[in-house]
């Protein structure tokens, strides 16, 4: 798959530099003192969010990163070196798990957000750090310590604001090339997307907002039934989902696609019914008579935000985009105010 979104690699701090034994050696006198330096600190290893980095296709090519190994100390009180540190670049919107224990790690999501993954080890000490009164020529050095390794998971949670969700052909990737620029492929038959597109949408008045299509989900997706489990993660971020319902099939057909999504939802995480989501019913240029309305009142019944639009002909997709701009910028000054309470 191109898309790269889950990396495995292997990191590596430095290990410390041993600290030396070693005596002064003078003209005259006999039997100097100790004067075994340190060994130098081992680098540590960093990951760092890079917004030039958009997947983890990187990780496919390297898949070991090591800091440099602090240098032994010497004599004559010379300490070791010590070893430089490595970065790792990371795309924005990587969840780093230890990948052992699956433990989250870190969530680089802004440019620059750094995270110290592995530390180098301290240097050993040297033998002039052991002479006391009653030991004047010690013997003694320790080594340095190791650097802490790791095997680590790396997955990329997508940073879309909107997410398109709904069942194989129900005219997502359509949708996406209405709203945004990008151009998708579409075709008459399931799972044409495999893998989650990108597009930005782009209002009059406020800031663009991202969009992302997400592969055709059907019932048991959460379980990995079909190709919409692995993608899930990537409405995790997002806070408005529209669900996209082809309603040229029969009513109750629409009905059940729209429970069985929201059941995708909710087995995979509670949480994303917290969400913002709009009911988006696709394929109105297919109804005939009163259907849109019957249909639309159903959902409007339940309590549901319903749009009626056509991605093929383009019928509603301006007031579409309008409700769009409205729940993006709320959830905008919600995000504010959070994080000035927070
Ligand atoms: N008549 C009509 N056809 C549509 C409309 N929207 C999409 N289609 C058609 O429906 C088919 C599926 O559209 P896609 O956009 O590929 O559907 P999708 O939801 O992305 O499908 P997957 O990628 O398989 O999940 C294509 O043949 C589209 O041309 C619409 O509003 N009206
Ligand atoms: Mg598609």
């Amino acid at each position: 798959m191109a898309f790269a979104d889950e990396a495995k690699f292997f990191i590596k701090a430095g290990d410390g530099g041993n600290g030396c034994v070693s005596f002064r050696r003078e003209k005259y006198v006999p039997r100097g003192g100790p004067n075994g330096g340190d060994g130098g600190r081992g680098g540590d290893v960093y990951l760092v969010a890079d917004n030039h980095k958009n997947s983890l296709i990187d990780f496919r090519y390297r898949s070991h990163f090591k800091a440099e190994r602090g240098l032994n100390g010497t004599g004559s009180d010379k300490h070791g070196r010590g070893g430089k540190d490595c970065i790792v670049n990371v795309p924005l919107g990587s969840v780093v798990k230890d990948a052992e224990t699956l433990e989250v790690l870190a969530d680089l999501t802004s440019p620059g957000d750094q995270y110290l993954v592995a530390q180098g080890g301290k240097g050993g000490l040297g033998n002039a750090r052991f002479a006391t009164s009653t030991n004047r020529a010690p013997r003694k050095a320790t080594p340095g310590v190791i650097g802490e390794e790791r095997w680590l998971k790396i997955e990329l949670k997508l940073l879309a604001d909107v997410g398109l969700i709904g069942f194989p052909n129900a005219g997502k990737s359509t949708l996406l090339s209405r709203l945004s620029a990008a151009n998708p492929k579409i075709a008459p038959y399931p799972f044409t997307t495999l893998e989650p597109q990108l597009g930005v949408l782009h209002f009059k008045f406020s800031a663009p907002c991202i969009v992302a299509d997400i592969p055709g989900l059907i019932e048991g997706a959460h379980e990995g039934v079909g190709l919409g489990h692995q993608f899930l993660r990537h409405v995790e971020r997002t806070n408005i989902l529209l669900h996209v319902l082809d309603c040229s099939t029969e009513d109750d057909l629409v009905f059940e696609e729209y429970e069985i999504l929201e059941n995708e939802l909710k087995a995979y995480n509670e949480e994303l019914l917290t969400r913002k989501r709009v009911v988006v019913l696709n394929k109105i240029d297919l109804l005939e008579g009163q259907r849109q309305e019957e249909l639309a009142s159903r959902f409007l019944q339940l309590g549901l935000t319903v749009f009626c639009i056509s991605a093929e002909t383009g019928e509603g997709i301006e007031s579409l985009k309008v409700l769009l701009g409205e729940l993006f910028d709320e959830v905008q000054t919600r995000q504010e105010e959070d994080d000035v309470s927070g």
